[in-house]
């Protein structure tokens, strides 16, 4: 199985609640070292999610010891009540979770109007024809290929073949410009499945990208060539 990718080459995103807070300058100075084009970010509230993660305030810290653009992962009830809240700019991505909303079309035109790209996120369960009314507005879909809430866990199998049917679904609508991003398990031998089924963007965690907290630059390495 080989479908079109997006992007000429996959693109890594290290998701910062994998990361050990202690060292967090000595992370980051080795990720803009490695050339990390997108710092994942998980926001939880306990509700959407049963996990509490990353906030405003972390983000603003991070923003001030380095220039890479955030790619903010809202797994929120009702985003459009806290998106104020955090530091979006101009090259960041900001995901919505289509199951996170009553009015999602606005929440993403919210999204735009701050300058970031608008993602859609999708539970492993959701369909793809929810994209049918979202096609048109989206920058990207995010693909969840676990459950969201925790690192950690196991791949779901169905999500391989969703990545494929969404490429192609983007395709035929015309938007061969739109991105397809994946998060959960994103292992080597994961990666290089996804990257065959259409993902381009990669969120690297404990399966990927760390060990024992830190980056590490011989697992993204590997990982950078398996989505190649
Ligand atoms: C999960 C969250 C993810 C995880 C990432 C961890 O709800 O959205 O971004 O942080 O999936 O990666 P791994 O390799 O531990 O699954
Ligand atoms: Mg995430």
């Amino acid at each position: 199985m080989s479908v079109r990718c997006a992007t000429e080459q996959g693109l890594l995103a290290p998701s910062m609640m994998c990361v050990n807070y202690r060292s967090l300058e000595k992370e980051l100075e080795l990720m803009e070292n490695l050339g990390i084009p997108y710092l994942h970010m998980d926001v939880m509230d306990g509700q959407f999610v049963p996990n509490f993660t990353l906030g405003p305030d972390f983000m603003k810290c991070v923003s001030k010891m380095c220039n890479i653009p955030l790619d903010i992962h809202m797994m929120v009830m009702n985003p459009e009540r806290h998106l104020h809240a955090f530091p979006i700019k101009e090259g960041d991505i900001v995901s919505i979770h289509y199951e996170s909303t009553v009015h999602v079309q606005r929440v993403l035109q919210q999204v735009k109007e701050l300058g970031a790209k608008a993602y859609i996120a999708l539970n492993p369960a959701t369909p793809l024809n929810v994209l049918d009314y979202l096609y048109d507005i989206i920058d990207g879909v995010l693909i969840m290929t676990v459950n969201p809430g925790f690192a950690g866990q196991k791949l779901v199998p169905a999500t391989l073949e969703k990545i494929a049917q969404c490429r192609e679904y983007l395709d035929a609508k015309g938007r061969t410009d739109v991105l397809i991003e994946v998060d959960g398990n994103v292992s080597v031998e994961n990666a290089k499945k996804m990257r065959a089924h259409g993902a381009d963007i990669f969120v690297g965690g404990t399966s990927g990208m760390f060990t024992g907290g830190a980056i590490d630059p011989e697992k993204c390495k590997l990982l950078a060539e398996a989505v190649r």
